[in-house]
């Protein structure tokens, strides 16, 4: 099934009791919003982008969310869809990104790469094979062991969709 925007909104809805806020935020953007989080809501992780793979349609925008400070969202120029423009957020300010190029693209804290804070963003039909390519892409220390992560719950999320 695909993550529709309505569904978004609903899962956003479940979410963000704590910070109503972010929740009205969220709703002018679409619900398409990644919180740029010094720690995970759930588990121990740190340095996160949460979720830290999105799944949208064609010609939707992203509303990077400088939840924490002290983080970006940086385009990986070698993990973006042929044609697809890159983007580089300001250190601890929000970045809107809107995304007509269907494809899967990596991004990145600039601060905190080495840490794993990375994530992806599927736009459109994406294909295991594109997923595959994706995966080809040489990473560094932790951000390796998140990408494999991310692309195998990506995988999931096409299979289901
Ligand atoms: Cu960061």
């Amino acid at each position: 099934m695909k993550f529709t925007r309505r569904e978004g909104l609903k899962l956003l809805g479940a979410t963000a009791l704590v910070t109503a806020p972010i929740k009205a935020f969220a709703e002018s953007h679409g619900g398409n919003v990644v919180k740029m989080l010094n720690k995970a809501t759930e588990g121990k992780e740190r340095q996160v982008f949460e979720p830290a793979v999105i799944q949208i349609n064609v010609g939707d925008a992203v509303l990077f969310e400088a939840t924490d400070r002290g983080h970006n969202s940086a385009s990986n120029a070698d993990m973006l869809p042929e044609g697809a423009a890159e983007w580089k957020g300001k250190i601890g300010k929000d970045i809107e990104v809107t995304f007509d190029t269907p494809g899967v693209y990596g991004y990145h804290c600039t601060p905190h790469q080495s840490a794993g804070m990375v994530g992806l963003v599927l736009v459109g039909d994406v294909t295991q094979a594109d997923l595959d390519a994706a995966g080809e892409v040489r990473q560094r220390g932790k951000s390796k062991k998140r990408y494999e992560e991310y692309l195998a719950m990506a995988s999931e999320m096409i299979s289901s969709s």
